[in-house]
């Protein structure tokens, strides 16, 4: 097969690290077991038309309880590292106060496995399931949530210092604060367009920049980061009005992450554009949230081609999607994407290190053949294609780590649900067996040739 001879040629430089990515809400199950309280994503999940499929992720992959089968999967896959969220209501069921033990411990047993496996764990401090109790109080609206996100982050560093290297404070705050709070795909689902965007934006960027001292603090020679979705942004034509289309976009999405966490400053096109609508930003906020990090965690899907529009006012751009490949969430398969996307972040903000910490590709749930294979050929062209490009940036000077492949298996993906299924693992939701897919086998090639760097 001709990917399969790719697959076995295909050189990154190393050291590097393969690994994949999941999330707590999306694999785990369990949402009331041993103590541990709601979230809101178990309160928007159960909200009547909001998911495709109108499932919740109350069993999910029941990972809660098969974790030893998924760490015997990690390493059939040949990963040396996997990253992986807490459920913040696992540990805290009400968003502050003192640890439930119980809910800790899952994840002390699942890193110990881990390391007996010899697969590093990167820990995801918060992965989009806020505890309910604190959403009662405003969510990622209220100032004080970002305290008592830097109150949870040092109470789990300080529980897991001696086991845990690798942390990431968020993932993906663009998504979960303007998804969340802007358009209302996920949770909470509020439609509070750009003013709960920005709002929800920047107390989540001041909970990161608070979590990293505490993190240090309990950690010695800790690796701290953050995950941002950033994406490659190129106007439909060179008209004035998608030319500022382009601009917008790669300001909220981009530039107001990167600038704020690695430059000290929001870009001031967007105070300027959006000023009306800013929440309170504090005179110390700027220093607080550029906090110095080891590393950037980038996740890529596809690039981003903007025409005027009026998605978000005062932002005025809406997404043009050209003739191509489209995967199952209409992402435009473009590999270069990740190479571009590389070179931006390098060439501007320096980040000392860089992982991709998701990449994937979304189909339609893909039935065992007769054979008892799932052949996935387009998800396994998916990753080659964009390991390829990602080597070229690494031998253009970027310096990546380590790339983490979304996802271990299928799993519960947000508004999709169970219909859009990104894993290297086929996850029969009845019978909750796993079944590596063709794309696995290749994945595992690569990264068992590549194991000594
Ligand atoms: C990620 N984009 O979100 C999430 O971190 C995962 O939990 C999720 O399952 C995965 O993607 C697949 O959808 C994304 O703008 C956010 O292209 C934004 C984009 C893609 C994915």
């Amino acid at each position: 097969e001709r990917l399969m001879a790719r697959a076995e040629e295909l050189r990154v430089p190393g050291p590097f690290l393969f690994g994949a990515a999941t999330a707590a809400y999306q694999i785990e199950g369990a949402p009331k077991a041993d103590g541990k309280g709601e979230s809101i994503w178990d309160r928007f999940s159960h909200t009547p038309g909001v998911i495709s499929d109108a499932s919740t992720g109350d069993v999910a992959c029941d990972h809660y309880h098969r974790w030893p089968e998924d760490i015997r999967l990690m390493r059939e896959l040949g990963l040396g590292a996997y990253r992986f969220s807490l459920a913040w209501s696992r540990i805290q069921p009400g968003g502050t106060g003192k640890a439930n033990a119980t809910g800790l411990d899952f994840y002390k047993r699942l890193i110990d496995g881990l390391a007996e496996a010899g697969i590093r764990p990167f820990l995801t401090l918060y992965h989009w399931d806020l505890p309910q109790a604190l959403q009662d109080k405003g969510g990622w609206y209220n100032r004080d949530t970002a305290y008592r996100f830097a109150d949870y982050a040092d109470l789990v560093s300080n529980a897991l210092s001696d086991r845990v290297q690798n942390w990431t404070t968020l993932n993906e705050p663009w998504t979960f604060c303007w998804s969340g709070y802007a358009t209302g795909e996920d949770a909470p689902g509020l439609k509070d367009g750009a003013k709960g965007g920005l709002a929800a934006s920047h107390h989540a960027l001041l909970a990161h920049g608070l979590a990293v001292p505490a993190i240090r603090g309990n950690v010695g020679n800790a690796d701290v980061g953050i995950v941002l979705d950033l994406n490659t942004v190129t106007a439909a034509s060179d008209k004035a009005a998608d030319q500022a289309a382009a601009k917008h976009f790669e300001d909220a999405q981009n530039r107001w992450f990167l600038d704020a966490v690695f430059k000290g400053h929001y870009p001031q096109s967007m105070l300027d554009l959006c000023r009306d609508l800013l929440p309170d930003i504090r005179s110390d906020d700027n220093t607080i949230i550029a906090a110095p990090l080891d590393y950037l965690g980038v996740n890529i899907y596809r690039r981003s081609i903007m025409a005027g529009g009026t998605e978000l006012p005062p932002l005025n751009f809406a997404r043009v999607n050209p003739p191509g490949r489209y995967s199952a969430v209409n992402y435009e398969v473009w590999p270069p994407s990740i190479e571009d996307v590389l070179l931006y972040v390098h060439e501007h903000y320096a980040p000392k290190a860089i992982y991709i910490s998701e990449n994937g590709f979304a189909t339609r749930p893909e039935p065992v053949t007769p054979d008892g294979a799932i052949h996935d050929v387009e998800r396994a062209e998916y990753h080659i294609d964009h390991l390829d490009h990602m080597a070229r940036a690494m031998r253009r000077g970027v310096p990546v780590k380590g790339y983490f492949a979304w996802t271990l298996m299928d799993n519960f993906e947000w508004a999709y649900g169970y219909s859009t299924p990104f894993g290297l693992a086929h996850v029969d939701f009845v019978t909750q067996e796993r079944r590596i897919k063709f794309s696995g086998e290749i994945y595992a090639t690569i990264a068992r040739g590549n194991a000594d760097g």
